[in-house]
């Protein structure tokens, strides 16, 4: 059973504090305007929720919250006293990059805005496109008590700051199930995070089949790290994945890792070398060996089958084509792959996004970079920036969930250091670049890699509750976050968490009910 939305309102006694501005409320991310004052509203056996039709998964969503907290379920009809109203303007309904019929998923951040209010006779949620709807009805769940049916006076006014708010889970290096990544997406949805970015293929795995190329998912999904049995996604699974996104109003961004991390994919298919020798399964955690054959007709081919097929899957506009850590090419060959892959990933209409070193190939403008790589700017990603990429902030000091929290995580690795919640905080993705502000900003992503982590609850006590903090980093505007404040905040989500059975980290930072 999902997680589906989230209920962590305050009023119960289960954890949430005062905050400086003297509210008391568990609302994560922070919005960007909230006002509490005057008598709330409480929600009785016959409340109903009034949504128009293109309002209906929203709806679906509320009624299920309210469920859980009440025990009974709301009604939806024409008439109530929880409306969700679309308004006549549709802000952003001209820019973005999607393709979904009620609106991009990731695009101008203004389509996703909300406001809300709730007051003696009822609650309010107003938005110009269901998308909106969709992001303030996880803002009412949260001010729903775990346990009982009385809503704060509130008025909220929210927007995100960042267009694209992601989380990347690593399938490769241990796979995981279509209903394990259904339920990460539920988590997800609950925090506003609008992208899952799967790690479908590395040199431990490929996951994801390839029609015309059985070998790839039999041979190459047959493992993982350790030796276990692997697996992978048939077209069908991973459609439903895309689907249970889609109905949450988060984008699937599909990664298959080219030119390097292919050892799976060598082992499957002899012609991607340059000897024309099979690749043993590897299981191990080294990183940078593997590279496919640039050049060869075989590997255009196959680039062409791979991308046309993610191309296929995807309703969103973004294809990820990987490219990082490749130490057996010359710049000149990875050049020309990652140059070959741009300019298939447009011709099937989509943009390509690749990690920072992509940047060091001709990038196309509507090209994203995506960067991870602490401790220096590099050149590359000034490159990518110069030719009018955009970016996505992945700095692995701060938001790889992969990283043990301290010295005694029993999992995780700790290449870029210990990461607690505090790091994971308290930062700036505008300041983290020389000459690269909000509007180069693409967004902000959490990749959590899973070399360490081999169960549902090892991503869940890795991800929770970092994931949380750079949801807000992505979502509130940079003015109004303070991290005692959100420690303060975080706390209530405690105990829906334990209730929900996800596994989480009692980070010493936060007072934990
Ligand atoms: C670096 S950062 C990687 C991954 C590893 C990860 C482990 C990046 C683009 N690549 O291949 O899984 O570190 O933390």
């Amino acid at each position: 059973a999902a997680a589906a939305v989230l209920a962590t309102g305050a009023c119960s006694g289960d954890g949430a504090t005062a905050s400086p501005s003297g509210t008391w409320h568990s609302l994560v991310p922070l919005p960007a305007e909230v006002a509490y004052r005057g008598a709330g509203f409480t929600i009785g056996r016959d409340t109903a929720i009034a949504a128009p039709p293109e309002a209906g998964r929203a709806a679906g969503h509320l009624a299920a919250a309210v469920r859980r907290a009440t025990g009974w379920t709301p009604r939806i009809g024409g008439e109530g006293e929880i409306r969700l109203e679309l308004t006549g303007e549709r802000p952003g309904a001209s820019g973005g990059a999607g393709s979904s019929a009620d609106g991009p998923i990731v695009g101008d951040p203004g389509a996703e805005a909300y406001e809300l209010t709730v007051d003696r006779d009822g609650a309010r949620v107003r938005a110009g496109t269901p998308v909106g709807l969709f992001r303030g009805v996880q803002t009412l769940a949260q001010l729903l008590p775990r346990r009982g049916a009385t809503l704060p006076g509130v008025r909220i006014a929210d927007r995100p700051r960042f267009a694209w708010r992601g989380a990347m889970l690593d399938v490769a290096r241990h796979f995981f199930t279509v209903e394990e990544v259904e339920r990460y997406v539920d988590l997800l949805a609950a925090y506003k995070i609008n992208v899952l970015h799967l790690h479908l293929s590395d040199d431990q795995g490929w996951r994801l089949a390839v029609a015309g190329r059985p070998e790839l998912t039999a041979v190459g999904g047959a493992t993982e790290v350790g030796g276990g049995p692997g697996g992978s996604y048939t077209e069908q699974d991973y459609r439903r994945i895309v689907a249970h996104a889609r109905e949450r109003y988060v984008e699937i961004v599909p990664e298959i890792e080219m030119p390097g991390h292919t050892n799976a994919a060598l082992a499957a298919d002899p012609a991607l070398s340059c000897d024309g020798r099979r690749r043993r399964p590897y299981t191990g955690i080294d990183v940078g060996f593997s590279a496919l054959c640039v050049g060869r007709p075989a590997v255009d081919r196959f680039l062409a089958d791979v991308i046309a097929t993610m191309a296929r899957l995807t309703p969103g506009p973004y294809l990820h084509i990987g490219g990082d850590e490749v130490e057996t090419l010359t710049q000149e060959q990875y050049n020309d792959l990652i140059e070959r892959a741009q300019e298939l990933v447009g011709a099937a209409g989509k943009r390509m996004v690749g990690w920072q070193e992509v940047g060091g190939a001709r990038l196309a403008p509507g090209s994203v970079s995506q960067y991870w790589q602490t401790g220096r700017t590099p050149d590359d990603v000034h490159r990518a920036v110069r030719r009018g990429a955009k970016l996505i902030m992945s700095p692995a000091s701060r938001v790889y969930l992969d990283m043990k929290y301290d010295e005694e995580t029993r999992l995780g690795l700790e290449w870029a250091g210990l990461i607690e919640i505090e790091d994971a905080y308290g930062w700036d993705p505008a300041e983290l670049v020389d000459g690269v502000g909000d509007d180069r900003v693409l967004g902000v992503e959490a990749p959590l890699w899973t070399e360490t982590a081999e169960t549902m609850d090892d991503l869940e006590y890795l991800a929770f509750p970092r994931l949380p903090a750079v949801a807000e980093v992505a979502w509130t505007p940079q003015e109004a976050r303070d991290f005692g404040d959100f420690a303060a905040r975080l706390a209530g989500h405690g105990p829906r968490w334990s209730e929900l059975g996800v596994d989480f980290h009692r980070s010493p930072a936060v007072t934990w009910p």
